[in-house]
């Protein structure tokens, strides 16, 4: 995983160079290159390699998957939204750069990274190249990330459309697990992979993204500043529908592993070392919190 990561690292760092206005290329290189576990980008490349593709012609995907996910967390931090100060451990964007160029950063990430795949990817069809895109930007728009955190939002203001048990796994599949499912399903069109085999590895990554969102959850809670990088203890502050709020700490925990027991069956026959350490990370973090 660390040699995939540093791959990752050197690439975001080439793809985007400061240029002129240099405010707004220094405010989108800022959080991108904060220490990130860099997890999206890692299951994209490693879905490839597990596939048997090759894995240099997923990069500037796995780049962009990156880029759309650290929008995303520019903008959750700003004050009209999570209103978070800190992010990997450092001052948030807006903290550094002000709220309009924040904003203008999150929106540079966003439309960045399609440009990234479309002038950087090598060896990939025009039909490839398509559901690719097309992948993108259902997962960033109305069907994935927007609506997800919109459905959040509302929750903390006690709106809900539907029941809170539905509104809290909309939340969680949109706003969370869509990023992981991304990062496989792309791998997926990149290795081109049977029909069969995207199905159980999507099924495999909406897993993963509930489990690392139930995981999120718990961590709000019992996790430290220096272990989570972000202000802890804020959903309860904010009375946010969570899993923790909605079923309580001990359900969380039992759900969070079975999911991860779920996913340990979908991928093991695949033998990739890489889930298995991604696996580990949340299970052995889990346990050694809540055990204590
Ligand atoms: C796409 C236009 C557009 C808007 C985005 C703000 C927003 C809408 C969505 C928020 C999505 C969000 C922040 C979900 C939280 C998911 C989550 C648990 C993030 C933490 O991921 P880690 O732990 O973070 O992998 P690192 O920093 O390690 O990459």
């Amino acid at each position: 995983m660390e040699t995939l990561v540093k791959l990752i690292d050197k690439k975001l760092d080439e793809y985007i160079n400061v240029n002129y206005p240099k405010t707004i290329f220094e405010a989108m290189k800022y959080t991108l290159s904060l220490k990130g576990k860099r997890l999206r980008p890692v299951m994209c490349l490693e879905t490839v390699r597990m596939l048997e593709g090759d894995i240099n012609t997923a990069i500037p995907s796995a780049c962009a998957i990156e880029m759309l996910h650290v929008q995303s967390l520019i903008h959750d931090d700003l004050p009209c939204m999570d209103n978070d100060d800190f992010r990997r451990g450092k001052p948030s964007n807006h903290k550094v750069f002000g709220e309009a160029a924040a904003v203008l950063a999150g929106d540079a990430l966003l439309t960045y990274a399609p440009q990234t795949i479309i002038e950087q990817s090598v060896n990939l069809s025009s039909e490839q190249l398509i559901k690719i895109i097309h992948e993108y930007t259902k997962a960033a728009g109305v069907y994935g990330l927007i609506g997800g955190q919109i459905a959040d939002i509302e929750s903390e203001k006690h709106h809900f459309e539907r029941d809170k048990s539905d509104t809290l796994s909309y939340i969680h599949i949109h706003k969370t697990a869509v990023l992981f499912r991304l990062a496989v399903k792309i791998g997926c069109v990149i290795a081109n992979a049977p029909d069969e085999t995207v199905l159980e590895l999507d099924d495999f990554a909406l897993k993963f993204g509930l489990a690392f969102q139930i995981y999120d959850d718990i961590m709000d809670e019992i996790s430290t500043f220096e272990e989570m990088g972000k202000t802890i203890g804020k959903d309860k502050v904010a009375d946010k529908l969570t899993y923790t709020s909605l079923y309580g700490l001990d359900n969380a925990k039992k759900k969070c592993l079975e999911l991860i027991r779920e996913c340990h069956d979908i991928i093991d026959k695949y033998g990739s070392k890489v889930f298995e350490e991604i696996l580990g990370i949340v299970e052995n973090k889990l346990e050694a919190r809540t055990n204590c």
